[in-house]
C-alpha cells in the first residue's frame, strides 16, 4: 500500500528551481485556468450582445489550458520543446482572437469577409511558422519571414485596412476596444519571433540574449490570451455603462 501510494506520488514529475520552462508552463496553466473561469462566470451579467464575445474569450483561454496542461506534462517527462501541442494551440486559438475583432465591429457592420480574411492570414502565419520551427530547420529563416508577411497583413488589416475604418464608424467603447487590441497585436504579439529566433538556427540565434523559446512563447500567451479577454470584457462593462447613462 505504502509503495502503491509513494508510485502515484512520485508520477507527478518534479520541477527543478531552475527550469523556467517547466514552472512558466505550470503557472501559464493555472492562470488560463481562472481566467476561464472569470470569463465563463462573468458572461450572463452582460447585455446579449456582448456574451458571445466574451464566451470566445472564455474559449481561448479554456482552450489554451488544456493545451498547457499536455505541453507541462510533455515538458516535465521529455525536456523538449512541445511544438506539436504549441501550434495545434495556435492554430485554434488565434483564429478565434480573430473572430473577436469580427465580433466587435459587428455593430458597425462588419462582413463575414473579414473575418475569414483574418483567419486565413492567420493560418498561413502559423503553418509556415510551424513549417520552419518543426520539419524544415535548416531554411526556418525563410518561413519565419513568410510567416512574418502574413503578420504584418494582418496588423495593416486592423490597423490601417478596412477594420479600421468599421471601428471608426463604430467609436466610442469599440472603436477603444479596437485600439488596444491593435496594439496587443502589434506589440504583444511581436513576443512570439522573438521565441522564434531564439529557438531555430540562423544567423539571429543570439539576438534574443540566451532566453528560452518557450519562456518567451508562455510569457506571450500570458499577456496575449488573458489581456485580449480582458479588453473585451472591459468593453462589455463600459457599452452597458455607456448605454444606461
Ligand atoms: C495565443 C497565441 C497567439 C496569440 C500566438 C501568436 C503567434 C504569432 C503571432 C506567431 C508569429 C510568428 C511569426 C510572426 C514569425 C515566426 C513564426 C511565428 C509563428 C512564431
Amino acid at each position: 500500500m505504502k509503495s502503491l501510494l509513494f508510485n502515484t506520488i512520485a508520477l507527478v514529475d518534479k520541477i527543478a528551481t531552475d527550469d523556467y520552462v517547466g514552472f512558466t508552463f505550470f503557472v501559464g496553466c493555472m492562470a488560463m485556468m481562472a481566467a476561464s473561469a472569470f470569463f465563463f462566470l462573468s458572461m450572463n451579467s452582460f447585455d446579449r450582445k456582448w456574451r458571445t464575445s466574451i464566451l470566445v474569450s472564455g474559449l481561448i483561454t479554456f482552450i489554451a489550458a488544456v493545451h498547457y496542461w499536455y505541453m507541462r506534462d510533455y515538458w516535465a517527462a521529455n525536456m523538449e520543446s512541445p511544438t506539436f501541442f504549441r501550434y495545434v494551440d495556435w492554430v485554434l486559438t488565434v483564429p478565434l482572437m480573430c473572430v473577436e475583432f469580427y465580433l466587435i465591429l459587428k455593430v458597425a457592420g462588419a462582413k463575414k469577409s473579414l473575418m475569414w480574411k483574418l483567419i486565413f492570414l492567420s493560418i498561413v502565419m502559423l503553418v509556415t511558422g510551424y513549417l520552419g520551427e518543426a520539419v524544415y530547420r535548416d531554411q526556418a529563416w525563410i518561413w519565419g519571414l513568410i510567416s512574418g508577411i502574413a503578420y504584418f497583413a494582418i496588423v495593416y488589416e486592423i490597423w490601417l485596412g478596412s477594420a479600421k475604418k468599421l471601428a471608426v464608424e463604430a467609436g466610442g467603447a469599440v472603436l477603444q476596444a479596437h485600439k488596444t487590441l491593435c496594439w496587443f497585436v502589434l506589440v504583444g504579439w511581436a513576443i512570439y519571433p522573438l521565441g522564434y529566433m531564439a529557438g531555430t538556427p540562423g544567423w539571429y540565434e543570439n539576438i534574443v540574449g540566451g532566453l528560452q523559446m518557450d519562456v518567451i512563447y508562455n510569457i506571450g500567451d500570458a499577456v496575449n490570451k488573458i489581456g485580449f479577454g480582458l479588453v473585451i470584457y472591459n468593453l462589455a462593462v463600459n457599452a452597458s455603462t455607456e448605454k444606461a447613462a
